[in-house]
């Protein structure tokens, strides 16, 4: 049942990842319908805005030689490398301008550290850091939680095993993400999250 103890958790549901956007997620746009939809059936709407510094160590740019979809080691463990994307405060970073939800209560944004990555929205790449999410939830009564939105085997995924790491049943709305899919990065979230018990569920399944 769909009730206070249950939140849905709009991710990354940004210009940039959308077409068009500086890291542009195939078909990302569809997500948005699918999400206003479903957001209307919940009364706790969490929105994540991935918020990098200009210069970011997760882009590309900031390593010479370097190029997008490359895998660096970082002091945290191995990072891909994105062309530069949600530069906090620009257009980019805007959520899309048809993202319909204006009754999310509280966005949480991530990747805001220079030096270090964070596409789940509640741990940062470190695997050490919290966003605080967790604890808001858990303050508010929420012990299940619904995700969608980008990118499916990245933010979506990371955020999904993460909020099962932390306790609450998790639930991915699999027909409003889309996914990146670079180098077998799909099926491998895929196998990650069953591992965990994150249930993938589509739209008209979920209750
Ligand atoms: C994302 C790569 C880099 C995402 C964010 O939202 O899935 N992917 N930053
Ligand atoms: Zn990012």
């Amino acid at each position: 049942m769909i009730d206070a103890s249950t939140a849905f958790i709009v991710i990354d549901a940004q210009n940039d990842f959308c077409a068009g956007g500086a890291l542009a997620v195939p078909d990302g746009d569809a997500v948005i319908a699918p999400i206003n939809a479903l957001a209307r059936r919940f009364a706790a709407v969490i929105l994540t805005q991935d918020w990098h510094t200009p210069g970011h160590a997760s882009f590309a740019s900031a390593h010479s030689g370097r190029k997008p979809f490359e895998v660096i080691d970082m002091p945290y463990g191995p990072q891909m490398l994105w062309p530069d994307h949600c530069v906090m405060g620009t257009r980019g970073a805007d959520f899309h301008p048809a993202l319909d939800v204006p009754h999310a209560q509280a966005i949480i944004r991530k990747g805001y550290r220079p030096a270090v990555d964070s596409y789940s929205g509640f741990m940062e790449a470190d695997r050490a850091t919290p966003t605080g999410l967790a604890g808001y939830l858990r303050e508010r009564g929420v012990s299940r939680v619904v995700c969608a939105g980008l990118a499916t085997d990245f933010c979506v995924g990371w955020t999904a095993l993460d909020a099962r790491a932390a306790g609450f049943e998790t639930l991915v709305v699999e027909d409003a993400c889309r996914a990146i899919d670079t180098g077998g990065s799909l099926a491998k979230a895929r196998e990650a999250m069953a591992a965990a018990g994150v249930k993938i569920v589509d739209t008209a399944r979920l209750a």
